[in-house]
C-alpha cells in the first residue's frame, strides 16, 4: 500500500516535469541510444539495476526509464575546481560508450568546462547566462576542493580572474540542488592533504544551503546518474548519513560485500602482491585494504556496466570516499591496524586512533586487526605454494 501511493506520488511529479520544454531539441533520447547501438531493451535492463539500486521495489522501474527520459528537461552547471578531473572522467572515458555515460549526454549540460566548447570571454558569458537564466530551477555539480587560501587567489577562473570560491559561492545561491561531486568537493580531497596549502574547502563551507555528497575519488558513474535520476523522482533530499552522503549508496561498508569476505573469514590474506595468495583471490586486508572502514557501494555495483572495481582488479580498497582518506588510510598498502598497534614516535595507540577521525572506524580497525592477528596465529592465513 505504501509503495503504491509512493508510485502514485512520483508518477505525478514525473508527469508536471514531462510538462516542462525541452530544453535540448535537437534529439530524444531513443534516438540518442540508437545511435549508440543500446536497444530499448538494454535501457529497460539498466532501469532496472538504477530502480534496485536505489533501493525502490522492481515494480517503479518504468518510472526509472522515465526520469531518465526526462533529464533533459533539467538544466545542469558543472564547475571545476582544484581536482584532477577524474569525476568527469569517470562518466565519460567509458571504452564503449555506457548508458549513463549517454544519459550524461543527454542531461541539459548548460556549462561544463571539460567538454564544452566555448572558452574564455564566451565561456565566462555561457555560464553567467546560465545562472541568470535558470535561476532557482538548475542542479549545480561542483567537482573538487575548493581553496579558500589567505587570499582567495589560490584557483581564479576566467578572463575576470573570478577566485574559484566566488564562482561557487555565486553558483551555489542560485540554485535548485547542490551536489558535492567527488571527494575533493565533499570533503576537500587530495588538494586539502596535510599541510593543505591552498587551505582547500569542502563546497558546504562555501554555502549555507544543503549540500549532497557523492563522494569516491572518482564516484562511479553510477552514483552521478543516480542522484541526478533520484533528484528527477523526488524531488527532495535523500535520507543521508552523518557525513551527508545518500545512504542509498554509501550506507554499507565495501567489506560487506565483498566478493573476497568469504576469505577474510577464513582467514585467508593476501601477504604480499604477487604471491600464491594473490593468484587465488585471498582478501587483501594484509596488503593494505581498507574496505572495512569504507562506505560506499563498489563491492555491489562496481565501476563501468559492472565490470569491475579495485579489489576486483586485485589492489585493496583505499577508502577514497570517506573523508580525509589522504591523510588517514595512508600508508595504502599496509594494514590500518598496523598504525593503530605499532605506534610511532612515542605516541599511544589512543592518540593515533584519535586521528583516524571516528571512533567506529578506530573500534572497527582494531576489531579487524585482531581477526587477522587471530588468523595468522591459527595459521591459517599461510599461503605456501
Ligand atoms: Fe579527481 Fe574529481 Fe579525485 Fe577529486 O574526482 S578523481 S582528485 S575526487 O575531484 O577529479
Ligand atoms: Fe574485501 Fe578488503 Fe574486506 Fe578483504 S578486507 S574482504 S579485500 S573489503
Ligand atoms: Fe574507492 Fe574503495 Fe571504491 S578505493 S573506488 S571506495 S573500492
Amino acid at each position: 500500500m505504501e509503495h503504491a501511493k509512493l508510485y502514485e506520488r512520483l508518477a505525478e511529479r514525473l508527469s508536471k516535469l514531462e510538462k516542462f520544454p525541452r530544453i535540448k531539441e535537437d534529439k530524444s533520447i531513443a534516438t540518442l541510444m540508437e545511435e549508440h547501438g543500446i536497444s530499448r531493451r538494454d535501457f529497460m535492463k539498466w532501469a532496472a539495476g538504477v530502480t534496485a539500486m536505489l533501493s525502490l521495489p522492481s515494480s517503479f522501474t518504468p518510472l526509472m526509464a522515465q526520469a531518465a527520459e526526462l533529464t533533459d528537461r533539467l538544466p545542469v552547471v558543472w564547475l571545476h575546481m582544484a581536482e584532477c578531473t577524474g569525476c568527469s572522467e569517470s562518466l565519460l572515458r567509458t571504452d564503449a560508450p555506457t548508458i549513463d555515460s549517454v544519459i550524461f549526454d543527454y542531461i541539459s549540460l548548460e556549462y561544463h568546462e571539460t567538454i564544452m566548447a566555448a572558452a574564455g570571454w564566451q565561456a565566462e558569458h555561457n555560464l553567467e547566462s546560465a545562472i541568470a537564466k535558470y535561476k532557482g530551477k538548475f542542479i549545480l555539480m561542483v567537482e573538487g576542493g575548493i581553496p579558500a587560501g589567505a587570499t582567495e587567489n589560490y584557483l581564479t577562473v576566467g578572463p575576470h580572474g573570478q577566485t574559484g570560491f566566488a564562482s561557487a559561492k555565486k553558483a551555489a545561491d542560485a540554485a535548485a540542488a547542490i551536489f558535492a561531486i567527488g571527494t575533493c568537493s565533499s570533503f576537500g580531497g587530495v588538494q586539502a592533504a596535510y599541510p593543505n596549502p591552498s587551505n582547500a574547502q569542502a563546497l558546504s563551507k562555501v554555502t549555507s544551503k544543503p549540500v549532497i555528497n557523492v563522494p569516491g575519488c572518482p564516484p562511479s558513474e553510477k552514483n552521478i546518474i543516480g542522484q541526478v535520476l533520484h533528484y528527477i523522482l523526488f524531488g527532495t533530499l535523500p535520507a543521508l548519513d552523518a557525513y551527508n552522503r545518500p545512504k542509498w549508496a554509501y550506507g554499507l561498508r565495501i567489506h560487506d560485500l565483498c566478493e573476497r569476505r568469504g576469505h577474510f573469514d577464513a582467514g585467508e590474506f593476501v601477504q604480499e602482491f604477487g604471491d600464491a595468495g594473490a593468484k587465488k583471490g585471498f582478501c587483501l586486508y594484509k596488503v593494505g585494504c581498507k574496505g572495512p572502514y569504507t562506505f560506499n557501494n563498489c563491492s555491489r555495483e562496481r565501476f563501468n556496466q559492472h565490470t569491475s572495481w579495485p579489489v576486483q582488479a586485485g589492489h585493496g580498497c583505499i577508502g577514497c570516499s570517506e573523508p580525509d582518506f589522504w591523510d588517514n588510510m595512508g600508508p595504502f598498502e599496509e594494514p590500518l591496524g598496523n598504525r593503530l598497534y605499532h605506534t610511532v614516535y612515542g605516541e599511544g595507540a589512543d592518540k593515533t586512533a584519535d586521528k583516524v577521525g571516528v571512533t567506529l572506524l578506530a573500534a572497527t580497525a582494531v576489531g579487524i586487526a585482531a581477526h587477522a592477528a587471530i588468523a595468522a596465529i591459527k595459521g591459517s592465513g599461510k599461503t605456501e605454494e
